[in-house]
């Protein structure tokens, strides 16, 4: 009875740990993602005061790390100044030049302590009349991009294959069975003595 006992009690410290492993693994892999964009994706806006992106996690606010770019159809850049961070929001104001075709890069870190990075388009069409702003050749914030293609958009996320936390939870996974291996073993030569 009492080896019966032993036995059950070393499964069911194997399952929890191999759930914990599981979980950690899990978690070192999930980074935060784009949830919603204002303007969205592909959107035709008429009039635009800021660009706000919204995360499934809260990015690390960490100096420098947070850059929102909008880049004009004059290759000019129109954010007129850095992000603001409030929780899963990260936005920046713009005041737009002529119409067309803008680009929205964006740079933020994970709240998994990642660096995440994206692109997308958008439209503008402003109605007539105002004089449109001239914008500036160089970003309010963070390095100026090389000119990128406007379908290179990603959501950035680097393959799970080389996230050292899959990797540690798999191995961390792997002691433990053969510790249930081994345990297993001795239970049972105890028993057969
Ligand atoms: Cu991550």
């Amino acid at each position: 009875m009492r080896i019966r006992h032993r036995l059950g009690a070393l499964i069911s410290a194997a399952v929890v740990g191999l759930v914990l492993a599981t979980a950690g693994a899990s978690a070192a892999s999930a980074h935060d993602t784009l949830e919603q964009s204002d303007p969205a994706a592909n959107a035709t806006v008429k009039s635009l005061s800021a660009v706000t992106l919204t995360f499934s996690g809260d990015p690390l606010g960490a100096e420098g790390a947070t850059v929102i770019q909008v880049i004009g159809p004059d290759k000019r850049y129109f954010e007129t100044a850095c992000p603001d961070l409030n929780g899963p929001a990260v936005s920046a104001p713009v005041t737009l030049g002529r119409a067309g075709t803008y680009e929205v890069l964006w740079r933020v870190v994970s709240s998994d302590g990642h660096p995440i990075s994206g692109s997308y388009t958008f439209s503008y069409a402003p109605a007539a009349g105002g004089a449109p702003a001239q914008g500036s050749t160089t970003p309010k914030c963070g390095p100026a991009a090389p000119t990128s293609a406007p379908d290179a958009s990603s959501t950035g996320s680097p393959g799970s294959a080389g996230d050292p936390g899959l990797w540690i939870g798999l191995g961390v996974g792997a002691v433990v069975l053969i510790g249930v291996g081994i345990g297993a073993w001795a239970l049972a030569r105890g028993r057969r003595s």
